[in-house]
């Protein structure tokens, strides 16, 4: 029995992936075509099939109906499949040059065929490794503004704004950020995970009845503010890149929330990272590496807002939003939710269930268990200050501040 014919879903294998691709045309013939199940990620599989006749590749991601980190005792619903396919083209319509190619897609498989990137590394992976890349933050700052800016009310109009919000409806993987980030983290859940050399440190948190209220404000805008189609998961494991080039891969958290969730999660992975490297690099390019990272936060906030502004000022459907006060407002609210969400994510990759290996792979107890820390307080400080720290320099100077020997 083929897999067409079978047409209800099923997990594809390196073998039936080879089938369903000859049927659907896209390859000649499977014995001259070679596929490798490659994902890495903690919900899906990822094939590479690379076409030996022609030397062409392609990747066929498909949804598993649980969470692939957790087991089948976490269910999650495929049709998160169709919410990352139309994210990705909804990007494409603005930033085609920072997103993978869509070439198909079956909703019953739960299947997206798209550009394989197998040229480009994983941010983390390249970051980790200390390499820097030039037009990161330009492709970031530019991805933001382009992405959020042309699915809000400002440049969309209630209606049409209210039509494109119903694709997007995500409850299966907001209900994943809403225990992972803004809950568990928060009390002693049985999804948390850390070191017993943490607990202290974890346990004076779950005592800091003014951060927990503030955590609280954070969700309950999470929960209810649909300001623009976010990617929902922009963490330096969602970028694929090369010495130049920059795609912003996975929007499967996709949904309609506030602005300043997606850069407050690169920002914190930047930050992560950052404070990763004061343990990993050598003395001799610490330094270097440093000053990137905190460059790269500072260049990427300063592209997203002066493109964000550029963009109200041309593109916004009532005269009224194109005023620099409006932009003033819009801005300062972006930033500070910004500041506030890279809190809750950084504090999520130390005490909750899915951690990062910038901080878990350095190898040494001591150091790692010093970057922990201050990745706990920097997320405290994102957290309490985003009405105070005015721009990125507040947030960077905190952070030279933070590893000062
Ligand atoms: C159960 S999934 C765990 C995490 O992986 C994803 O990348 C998201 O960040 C999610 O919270
Ligand atoms: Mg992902």
């Amino acid at each position: 029995m083929t897999v067409l014919q079978e047409k209800t879903y099923q997990p594809f294998t390196e073998e039936s992936v080879l089938v369903y691709l000859e049927q659907k045309g896209f390859i000649k013939d499977r014995k001259e075509a070679d596929c490798k199940e490659v994902g890495d990620g903690n919900l899906n599989y990822v094939f590479i099939v690379r076409d030996n006749t022609t030397d062409r590749s392609i990747v066929v991601k498909q949804a598993l109906p649980y969470a692939k980190v957790v087991g089948e005792s976490w269910p999650l619903s495929l049709d998160r499949a169709r919410i990352e396919r139309q994210a990705l083209q909804e990007a494409a319509k603005h930033v085609p040059h920072l997103v993978p190619e869509v070439y198909d897609y079956d909703d019953t498989f739960a299947i997206t065929v798209m550009e394989d990137l197998s040229d480009y590394v994983i941010l983390r992976k390249g970051l980790i490794e200390g390499n820097r890349y030039v037009n990161l933050a330009e492709h970031i700052g530019r991805y933001l503004a382009e992405t959020l800016f042309h699915s809000s009310d400002e440049a969309l109009g209630p209606v049409e704004k209210k039509k494109l919000a119903r694709q997007f409806v995500n409850p299966d993987l907001c209900d994943i950020t809403e225990k992972l980030v803004f809950t568990d983290p928060y009390f002693n859940a049985e999804s948390n995970s850390y070191a017993e050399t943490l607990e202290e440190t974890v346990n004076e948190l779950w005592q800091d009845d003014a951060l927990l209220f503030e955590v609280a404000k954070l969700k309950k805008q999470f929960l209810t503010e649909g300001e623009a189609l976010l990617h929902g998961d922009l963490h330096t494991g969602s970028v694929f890149v090369t010495s130049g080039e920059t795609k912003v891969i996975d929007p499967e958290f996709a949904f309609f929330g506030p602005a300043g969730f997606d850069a407050g999660a690169f920002l914190a992975n930047l930050t992560l990272n950052f404070i990763a490297q004061q343990e990993r690099s050598s003395e001799g390019d610490r330094q270097e590496i440093s000053a990137y990272l905190l460059e790269a936060i500072e260049q990427t906030w300063a592209v997203f807002e002066q493109r964000y502004r550029e963009l109200l000022k041309e593109h916004a459907v009532e005269e009224r939003y194109k005023s620099d006060e409006y932009a003033d407002y819009i801005v300062k609210k972006i930033w500070q939710d910004t500041l506030g969400f890279a809190g809750c994510k950084t504090i999520r990759r130390i005490i909750g269930l899915a951690h990062v290996e910038d901080i878990d792979g350095i190898e040494d107890d001591e150091s790692r268990l010093r970057a922990q820390k201050r990745a706990i307080e920097t997320g405290r400080h994102l957290i309490f200050n985003r009405q105070q720290w005015q721009s990125p320099s507040d947030w960077t100077a905190y952070l030279k501040e933070l590893v000062q020997p």
